[in-house]
């Protein structure tokens, strides 16, 4: 592999996904402040068209960069790397953060309990998104919550059952958000709540939230991938802190690309 070809191969284009996500963002961001990625654009379409270019690439033994994200199954099924980001624009250890809207805690006191306990670790999520690959989310996240019943237990220690209340919990439309907010859902179903997911664009996730519109969310990406929303919002939501924490945004690229630093993309 010559990497002096790369940026031609490629047509100086970064694979990225959807528009509304933090990490395309942050790859704009990337775009302006690298100065070798002068001249590089980013193309947005949807996560699965940018899997489905990364697995047609990996076949052809073809340079490709794309915008990606861990925990995601990619790095199970194709052998990826990370690029280096010396002036860290994505940031480092990311946390997905549980945010619930004012008044919750007076309002819902016992699914306010459950939000602020729930906490797992990657592996946990990485598990409820294999099994979601040949069946359901909520058929798996039933499996994990099935396998998990001492982690569950502590989470529901002491709350009382509650009688069909209604709550809404807000989500980013991808893997790692319906894997977690599955696991909620089913936690508090136990309880007696009536919950409602509803998969909106990150910056709603947070708008909702920040007005009321919405009850609660497991899947603020921070302090980096969606710090821009937090930040607007701040002090119209409570921050209940991490429930997983080791998640990870950047550029990858196949491990067979000899490059190993975002600075090493030719201008
Ligand atoms: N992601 C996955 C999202 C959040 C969850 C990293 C692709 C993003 O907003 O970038």
């Amino acid at each position: 592999e010559n990497t002096a070809n790369i940026g031609e191969a490629i047509e100086y284009t970064i694979t990225g996904i959807e528009p509304g996500a933090g990490i395309t963002q942050a790859t704009d961001d990337a775009l302006a402040e690298y100065e070798n990625l002068a001249g590089w654009e980013q193309e947005n379409s949807s996560t699965a068209a940018m899997l489905t270019e990364l697995g047609d690439a990996i076949d052809n033994e073809e340079p490709i960069v794309i915008a990606g994200w861990s925990p995601h199954y990619k790095f199970a099924k194709w052998d990826l790397k990370y690029l280096e980001d010396p002036k860290e624009v994505y940031g480092g250890v990311e946390e997905l953060t549980t945010l619930a809207r004012k008044g919750l805690q007076e309002d819902m006191p016992e699914a306010y309990t459950i939000l602020d306990r729930f906490k797992w670790e990657p592996e946990d999520m990485e598990s409820v998104m294999l099994a979601a690959q040949d069946m359901d989310f909520e058929q798996a996240a039933q499996q994990w919550v099935d396998e998990n019943q001492e982690t569950v237990a502590e989470w529901t220690d002491g709350v009382e059952s509650v009688d069909g209340q209604a709550i809404e919990l807000v989500l980013t439309p991808w893997d790692t958000e319906r894997a977690s907010t599955n696991v909620v859902k089913l936690v508090l179903e136990e309880k007696g709540y009536d919950v409602t997911m509803t998969p909106v664009d990150p910056s709603v996730t947070f708008q909702a939230v920040a007005t009321g519109d919405g009850d609660a969310t497991v899947a603020a990406w921070l302090p980096q991938t969606h710090g821009a929303f937090y930040e607007e919002h701040e002090g119209d939501f409570d921050d209940l802190g991490a429930n997983l924490v080791g998640a990870k945004i950047g550029l990858v690229v196949p491990s067979y690309m000899e490059i190993d630093s975002i600075e090493d993309l030719e201008p």
